[in-house]
């Protein structure tokens, strides 16, 4: 038997943000705590594009032009979706992170998924650097692990 699991570790490997301005003052947090998690790991700073786009709606379509520049390692999507200021959050919601999946498996390149979908504002706050962490960061870290688990798999296949 043996076990594969992926160590994060950005060094020599480049990685790409999308984030959405919608929620802005939520959506800033999220890419600090990416951007915090990278540096920790290896990450040089010139490594890492912070690309914005209006909304949640648009972060599949940016992350797919990233990826078919062949440049990245590794995706970080974020973005905050609240329910209560929006009638089509369901859409807006599903679609992104439908979308984002979708990238993902028909590039194989991993997307970290840090997009937030919550009921009220305070609850996106407190995923965003508060009481419950940062999803920010959780989603950049899970990148770079899936990276480097690929990476395993590829070796053992080779
Ligand atoms: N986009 C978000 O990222 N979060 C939201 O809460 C939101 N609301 O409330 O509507 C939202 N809408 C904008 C959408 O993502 C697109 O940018 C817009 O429809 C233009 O295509």
């Amino acid at each position: 038997m043996t076990d594969f699991v992926g160590t994060p570790d950005m060094t020599d490997r480049a990685v790409a943000i999308v984030v959405s301005r919608f929620n802005e003052g939520v959506t800033q947090k999220l890419v600090d705590g990416a951007i915090d998690a990278l540096t920790r790991h290896g990450g040089a700073r010139e490594n890492i594009d912070v690309v914005w786009v209006p909304g949640a709606w648009e972060l599949p379509a940016a992350a797919r032009a990233l990826l078919s520049t062949e440049r990245y390692d590794a995706i970080v999507a974020l973005g905050a979706v609240i329910r209560g200021e929006t009638p089509h959050f369901d859409f807006v919601a599903g679609e992104a992170s439908r979308g984002l999946a979708e990238v993902a498996a028909d590039f194989d390149v991993p997307i970290g998924f840090g997009l937030l979908t919550t009921d009220t504002l305070a609850q996106a706050e407190a995923r965003a650097g508060g009481a419950h962490g940062n999803k920010g960061w959780d989603a950049a870290l899970a990148a770079l692990e899936m990276v480097d688990l690929f990476e395993r798999l590829r070796a053992r296949e080779g």
